[in-house]
């Protein structure tokens, strides 16, 4: 069945471009991916048994404290010593990430316990600039201790080196929501996520994993599969849509 372009389509064009070209613009800026070093922990090589965790996470920066030769995150996988509140295995891959120093048999972390990385956005420079992005960022989570608390936050810089950070525009997850009970054995893994603006001119922006332990001495919080993007409001690409199909509606 074929179908002829009513005349006035074609006349609604001329009109419609400069909303096609936004509809364009915003579709080519869509979802750019954030370039996260070791999202999994896949990249450190844990051993099979005893105490060899690996201290940390390549790509990964514990700032938090730690006293001389222990640690406050931990890369470990299954077979390692947990406590029996931890997972027993991934949510994704081999290895996940651990504030629980009895995986690495180090001596008691910090609180709270931290680890960042710098994520360089400057890629995403136009999307950016436009003020309208949002960042997603997901990941897996395991806690039923009801003695730590687990959040993850994003602090904004307007350098990609992370020097300049921009003021009031940081986000938080807050206490992440626990994936089981206080004290279920082998807390299972849940999908968590934080997303909120991007503030223009951000060319770099730092996540950040914290423990924070109220009593006990281990951080028994796990973190894996970590994803993210930048995406264009919604609502942008949406109300260009939009207008572009009232308008030819109209001009029909
Ligand atoms: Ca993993
Ligand atoms: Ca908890
Ligand atoms: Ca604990």
């Amino acid at each position: 069945m074929k179908k002829h372009l009513p005349k006035s389509f074609l006349q609604s064009t001329a009109v419609a471009t400069p909303c096609l070209l936004a509809v364009v613009l915003a579709s080519n800026a869509s979802a750019a991916s954030l370039l996260i070093v070791n999202p999994s922990f896949e990249a450190d090589t844990p051993g099979s048994s005893g105490a060899s965790a690996v201290l940390g996470a390549s790509g990964w920066t514990i700032t938090s404290a730690g006293t001389s030769g222990n640690g406050d995150w931990f890369t470990t996988t299954a077979g390692l010593t947990h406590s029996s509140i931890d997972p027993d295995a991934a949510a994704e891959g081999s290895n996940w990430l651990s504030g629980n120093r009895l995986a690495g048999g180090f001596g008691s972390t910090s609180d709270p316990a931290t680890i960042v990385q710098l994520v360089d956005i400057s890629a995403d420079s136009s999307l950016v600039d436009l003020g309208t992005a949002t960042v997603n960022l997901d990941f897996m989570f395991s806690d039923s201790d009801p003695a730590d608390l687990g959040l993850v936050n994003i602090t904004f810089y307007s350098d990609i080196a992370g020097t300049s950070e921009l003021l009031g525009t940081s986000l938080t997850t807050g206490v992440i929501t626990p994936t089981a009970a206080d004290g279920t054995g082998n807390a299972p893994w849940a999908a968590r996520s934080l997303s909120g603006a991007v503030p223009a001119s951000a060319r770099s922006l730092q996540i950040e994993i914290v423990n924070d332990r109220t009593s006990g001495s281990a951080g028994n919080t796990h973190f894996d599969a970590f994803t993210g993007s930048i995406i264009p409001e919604p609502s942008v690409a949406l109300l260009g849509g939009l207008g572009l199909f009232s308008l030819l509606r109209r001009k029909r």
